[in-house]
């Protein structure tokens, strides 16, 4: 499928039914991929220099402390994608930055994404970003087509340079040679469903690997280990009331902003840790 606006929504929704995962489109053009990438790296020079409590936000809602994130969050383009397969009402549960430095070993194991959010139901894709260019030499993420009909068990393991929160693997085989790579033009994305089988090499190139990560759902999703949880509106509305509606971001790191975005990461965090003994 080509990187256009106007790919056909069915077939978006045929295919990402079918395989799990559907790419590429287009939400930025190179010229603002370019700038996005310009201000965020000023931005960690900032970040680098701030409290560990911004340290510990940014890195894990930049969505909620930073409104340039919080307005990819709301691409027309990438909105459009996520309710060709989720429906016209949309929240944005979670988001995050994947950044693979050049030559370093980290990688992502195989895993699926929702097997520890405590989400009741499976109505959540994750649109990713390409801020810079992702490439099979760089590490873009690989894709199992077909693995996201049912969820299958994990194990946490002590692997450092796997970049989970949980260094988490599939405690299943994959075979390496039915992955597709998902090679990406920077300010392009895919979709992928939460019960994906997915995985990424190292970069072993010489620039860095900037992608982000936006977690959408359906307001039918419920937090099953928690009395409430938090996500922001980006389509249509919310007849559930299951979750506290967030306020878009007033500024970068606001003092505002910050307050809640710590209340959500201490209610989240637990959730996605829980079971785990010594979490550093
Ligand atoms: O950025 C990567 O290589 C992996 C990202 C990932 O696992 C995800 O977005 O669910």
């Amino acid at each position: 499928m080509e990187p256009t606006r106007s790919a056909s929504l069915s077939k978006i929704a045929q295919s990402y039914e079918r395989d799990g995962f559907v790419f590429p489109f287009r939400a930025l053009t190179h010229g603002e991929a370019g700038a996005v990438r310009a201000e965020m790296e000023a931005l960690e020079r900032v970040v680098a220099e701030s409290s560990e409590q911004v340290r510990t936000l940014y890195g894990a809602y930049p969505n909620m402390v930073v409104p340039w994130v919080d307005e990819i969050a709301h691409n027309p383009t990438i909105i459009d994608a996520v309710k060709a397969v989720l429906g016209p009402n949309v929240l944005l549960w979670n988001c995050s930055l994947f950044i693979k430095e050049p030559r370093t070993p980290d990688y992502v194991g195989w895993h699926q994404d929702l097997h520890y959010w405590g989400l009741s139901g499976s109505s959540e894709v994750t649109a990713w970003v390409a801020i810079t260019p992702a490439t099979v030499g760089n590490g873009c993420m690989r894709f199992v087509a077909g693995s996201h009909l049912k969820q299958v068990s994990h194990v946490d393991t002590d692997d450092q340079t796997n970049m989970l929160s949980r260094n988490q693997e599939l405690a299943v085989e994959v075979d390496e040679a039915d992955a597709t790579e998902v090679v990406l033009e920077a300010g392009t994305f895919s979709l992928h469903h939460g019960n994906l089988f997915h995985a990424s090499h190292p970069n072993r190139s010489d620039d860095r690997r900037i992608g982000l990560a936006l977690r959408y759902i359906t307001p039918d999703m419920s937090q099953s280990d928690a009395p409430k949880d938090y996500a922001t509106l980006v389509a249509g509305d919310d007849p559930s009331g299951r979750f506290e509606l967030l306020p878009r971001p007033r500024g970068v790191f606001h003092a505002d902003d910050l307050a809640k975005a710590q209340e959500v990461y201490e209610a989240q965090y637990g959730i996605f840790f829980q079971d785990v003994e010594n979490v550093a």
